[in-house]
């Protein structure tokens, strides 16, 4: 099991205890990382609980990736408090809801700025402010959350299937980018999961019955799946791994019927 213990990792996108960014956040915290959350706004308080419930107290910050200040101000206090990085989590997605019962073709010009700014390029800002740091470190790990809904047409899924493609791009390019300075850039492309996220999704329940129905496992995955798989490639074990997306999908993507 991957040893964490001397190690500062950044989780973006906790937004409860449901959340993946959190499965992640607990997998590396219990082998010993220290961690900061960051939290968007309305979510300081369940974020701030959260945090408290682990072994090493994590630095607890406001981060809204619109905003380049906010990542500035995240940086800048991960040096003063850590003095480097070994390892970034971007968990952050977003797109208007109305795009996600729209027609496709319906996609609004704002719906699709805001779907990729907080979805795609929040990874490339959050990268770059993470290197400086990591490059000190001699070296780091960067691990971005995708979705299938990438590389076939989901149902609804619509402009976030667009950042989601863009994502997986902007993550090849970081990793190409990045690679020399001895950082590693990697996604997980994790099944559906009942978050807060997917709550907010009409139908999703039907998204989760054709999984179980389908998928080679004949079931749905668990958030501690997607914690386990992320510890993997965030730490020495995935050494000689940079640019890849790693299934955590039960097998479905594998099935054609
Ligand atoms: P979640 O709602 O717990 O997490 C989404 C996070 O995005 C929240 O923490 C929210 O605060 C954050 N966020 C949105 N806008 C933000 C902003 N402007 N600034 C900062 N943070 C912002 O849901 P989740 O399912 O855990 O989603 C995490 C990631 O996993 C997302 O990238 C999502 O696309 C991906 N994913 C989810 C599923 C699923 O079925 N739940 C499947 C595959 C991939
Ligand atoms: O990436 C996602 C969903 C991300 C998401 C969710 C919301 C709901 C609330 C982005 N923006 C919003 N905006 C809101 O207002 N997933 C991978 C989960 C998901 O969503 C689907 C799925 C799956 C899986 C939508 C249709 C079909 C499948």
């Amino acid at each position: 099991m991957t040893d964490f213990s001397g190690k500062r990792g950044l989780v973006v996108g906790v937004a409860n205890k449901r959340s993946i960014a959190w499965a992640i956040a607990r997998a590396t915290a219990s082998r010993g990382a220290r961690l900061a959350l960051t939290y968007q706004g309305r979510f300081e308080e369940h974020v701030g609980e959260l945090a408290a419930s682990l072994d090493h107290q994590p630095l607890v910050l406001p981060c809204d990736v619109a905003v380049d200040a906010d990542i500035d101000a995240v940086f800048a206090k991960i040096d003063q408090e850590f003095g480097g990085l070994d390892f970034l989590v971007h968990g952050a997605a977003f797109a208007p809801r109305e795009e996600l019962s729209s027609p496709f073709t319906e996609t609004s010009r704002d719906g699709f700025r805001t779907a990729l700014d907080i979805s795609a390029y929040s990874l490339i800002a959050l990268a770059r402010g993470a290197a400086p740091l990591m490059e000190r470190s001699g070296g780091g790990s960067i691990l971005t959350l995708t979705y299938l809904g990438s590389e076939r047409v989901f149902p609804n899924y619509n402009v976030m299937g667009v950042a989601k493609a863009a994502l997986e791009a902007s993550m090849r390019y970081l990793a190409a980018d990045l690679g020399p300075r001895g950082i590693r850039v990697n996604a997980i492309s994790a099944g559906p999961v009942k978050t807060l996220a997917a709550a907010g999704i009409s139908g999703f329940s039907g998204v989760l019955g054709v999984y179980r129905d389908r998928a080679p496992l004949r079931r749905n995955i668990e958030t501690s799946e997607v914690g386990e798989a992320g510890a993997f490639l965030l730490g020495p074990a995935a050494s000689g791994i940079t640019g890849e997306v790693l299934m955590v999908d039960a097998g479905y993507h594998a099935v054609g019927m």
